[in-house]
């Protein structure tokens, strides 16, 4: 089925991230959960052309990451379920046990391979098992990173120890970032692990749509 899943999202420059059979007797909402998503961009063309014909849709990248996930979950017989849906489903845990991942300083997960460049458009929730144990660690480059100058990347220093202060990062990026607001976020841009960094363009998009939130 893995493999299934793997061709019918072939088409849409969405990948299949991983996943695990949640334990017995653990609270979870199914039996096992699969995620999906991307690292880097590829994506953007398939939904950029998707969009030419869909230009008035709310949330737009949601709106298409759902016409992909639910097709998906219909032909196998799973679930769907979203990032923004609301109770939020605990999408960054389920990434950590699926792809053995830890968290950068930025709060986002670094990955071993797209580093701080990549994201969850959905998951497939099963009520059958599926018999995957989770991921074993996998490398983690922040440990190995000594400068760590996404700290520093930031005007306002709105990433620091102690988490991230949105409001500071909101109203910078409304006001005088207009870097932060063209270019994407300075610090997560600032992590040398960039071989799969989003265009601008892009970066742009996901900043807009986080200011829209
Ligand atoms: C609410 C939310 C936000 C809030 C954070 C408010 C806060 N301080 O908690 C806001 C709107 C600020 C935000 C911003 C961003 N977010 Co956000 N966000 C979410 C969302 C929808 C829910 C998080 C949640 O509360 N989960 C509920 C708890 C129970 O689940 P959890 O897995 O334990 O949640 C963990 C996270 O919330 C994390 N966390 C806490 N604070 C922050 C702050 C940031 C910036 C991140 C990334 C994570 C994070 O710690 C929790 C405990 O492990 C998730 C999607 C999801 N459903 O998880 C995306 C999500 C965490 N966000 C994500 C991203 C990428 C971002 C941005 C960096 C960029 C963007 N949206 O394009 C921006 C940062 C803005 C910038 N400067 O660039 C990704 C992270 C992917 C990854 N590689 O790890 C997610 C998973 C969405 C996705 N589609 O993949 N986000
Ligand atoms: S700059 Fe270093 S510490 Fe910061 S996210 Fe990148 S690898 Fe991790
Ligand atoms: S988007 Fe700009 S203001 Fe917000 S955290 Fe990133 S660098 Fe700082």
């Amino acid at each position: 089925m893995i493999e299934r899943i793997t061709v019918l999202l072939s088409s849409s420059g969405l990948i299949l991230r991983g996943g695990f059979d949640f334990n017995p007797g653990e609270d979870a909402p199914a039996k096992a959960v699969l995620l999906v998503g991307h690292g880097g961009a590829g994506y953007w063309g398939h939904f950029q052309r998707w969009r030419t014909q869909h230009d008035d849709v709310a949330d737009p990248l949601d709106a298409w990451s759902r016409i992909v996930i639910d097709e998906v979950a219909n032909e196998v017989g799973a679930r769907a379920v979203y990032p923004s849906d609301q109770p939020y489903m605990p999408f960054q845990q389920w990434a950590m046990r699926a792809e053995g991942l830890r968290p950068s300083p930025l709060g986002v997960l670094m990955h071993p391979e797209f580093g701080l460049w990549h994201a969850y458009r959905g998951a497939l929730l099963f009520d059958r098992a599926l018999v995957l144990g989770e991921a074993p660690q996998a490398r983690h480059l922040c440990d190995e990173c000594r400068q760590k100058p996404c700290f520093l990347g930031c005007p306002v220093g709105a990433f620091d120890v102690d988490g991230y202060d949105v409001g500071a990062c909101r109203g910078h990026v409304l006001g005088e970032g207009v870097a932060c607001r063209k270019r994407g976020c300075l610090a997560r841009n600032a992590c040398p692990y960039d071989a799969y960094r989003y265009p601008a363009e892009v970066q742009a998009f996901h900043m807009d749509a986080f200011l829209a939130e």
